[in-house]
């Protein structure tokens, strides 16, 4: 350590990474910071917002999630919305000042008659000068090519943990696929958002596999960080419910976050899921440590989210204001 890295490296050890996670907090959070400077704009975070385009009934057994036809979690199960009230929910995100519209399908992976919806989706919410983003499961190669050719800024697939925990949460598809549909993104030329879930019970050596994985492929251009939302009915949920296991140490999630910036100096750090239930300083301290996007809004997929209100009033009072245009993104291109 002493010396900066700021071009990716992605041939970091698990050992590497293990002695980024025990360092002094203080100097973690020095590096990660210094490191974030040097690559990305201070005081900004990209602003982002969901919308779940097909709810529930999931053929996958995710233990984390809501949407899974294993869970029983009372959420109902919906067809894919209309095109139009798709663009409709993006023009209000819009309103509301967000940069980009990521929509997000309860699928193993859709079908090919979904493909022409699909499409008009990411050419509607294009058009309105929004970055698009969706995620619907696993894509095959020209899956990832047509929606390339739609306008497809984003593509989000989570690897969710480390290679050797990944069956502990999932066992309807494996670690392999996941990579595949990640490899089939990036050859299309979208960019990838790739990150996981922590707080599910897993060791600090899962977190050390999860982000050594991360950091190993051709890095990601988005890394959410999300934490566990524990929903009741799911696997995970129940198992942690009442355990001292049941939430992440705040503490460990903004090393996790410092890590991930450290590790993958160009991405963008998404504080994801389980904003609602951080405190506003383990907010303040994930941004200082390199987070620079959020979802916006006071709903996830299908969990809620902080709100408007509540984030407009923590940005305010952090000095922090919305990125105008994220990297990699289109409208960055246009603006060229
Ligand atoms: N079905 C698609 C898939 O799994 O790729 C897309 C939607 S899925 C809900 C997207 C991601 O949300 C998952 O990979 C997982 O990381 C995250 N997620 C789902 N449920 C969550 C929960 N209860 N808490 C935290 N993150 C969650
Ligand atoms: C990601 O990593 N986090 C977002 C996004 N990708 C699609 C979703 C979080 C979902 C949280 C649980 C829910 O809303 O059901
Ligand atoms: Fe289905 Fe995605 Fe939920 Fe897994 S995370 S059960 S694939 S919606």
């Amino acid at each position: 350590m002493g010396q900066y890295q700021t071009t990716p490296r992605t041939d970091w050890t698990r050992e590497e990474i293990a002695a980024l996670f025990d360092l002094p907090f203080m100097d973690l959070l020095y590096e990660a910071q210094t490191i974030h400077r040097a690559n990305h704009p201070r005081n900004e975070v990209q602003l982002s917002t969901l919308l779940s385009i097909k709810t529930g009934g999931c053929a996958e057994d995710c233990g984390y999630c809501s949407q899974s036809k294993d869970a029983d979690s009372g959420v109902k199960a919906t067809k894919l919305m209309d095109v139009q009230a798709v663009l409709q929910s993006a023009a209000q995100a819009k309103d509301h000042g967000s940069g980009r519209f990521c929509m997000g399908a309860a699928w193993r992976n859709p079908k090919e008659r979904d493909m022409p919806a699909l499409i008009e989706m990411v050419q509607g919410v294009r058009q309105m000068g929004l970055e698009t983003c969706m995620t619907l499961g696993m894509l095959t190669e020209g899956q990832a090519k047509q929606l390339a050719d739609a306008g497809l800024d984003y593509y989000n697939h989570n690897i969710d943990t480390s290679p050797e925990n990944y069956a502990n949460v999932i066992t309807t598809r494996t670690f392999a696929d996941r990579i595949e549909t990640l490899e089939n993104v990036r050859s299309a030329g979208i960019n990838v958002c790739c990150g996981g879930i922590v707080g599910m019970g897993e060791e600090r050596a899962d977190r050390v596999g999860f982000l050594h994985a991360l950091a190993s492929m051709p890095h990601p251009e988005s890394v959410p960080i999300n934490q566990l939302v524990p929903v009741k009915g799911t696997v995970l949920g129940d198992m942690l419910a009442g355990t001292p296991m049941a939430e992440i140490d705040e503490i460990e999630f903004v090393r996790t976050v410092a890590v991930a910036r450290i590790t993958m100096p160009m991405a963008m750090v998404r504080l994801s899921a389980g904003r609602e239930s951080m405190s506003k300083s383990g907010q303040a301290l994930s941004f200082m440590a390199g987070a620079n996007s959020i979802f916006t809004g006071d709903k996830l997929l299908t969990a809620p989210n902080s709100g408007d209100d509540k984030d407009a009033a923590l940005l305010a009072m952090l000095g922090i204001s919305a990125m105008q245009a994220a990297p990699h993104g289109h409208l960055e291109e246009a603006a060229e």
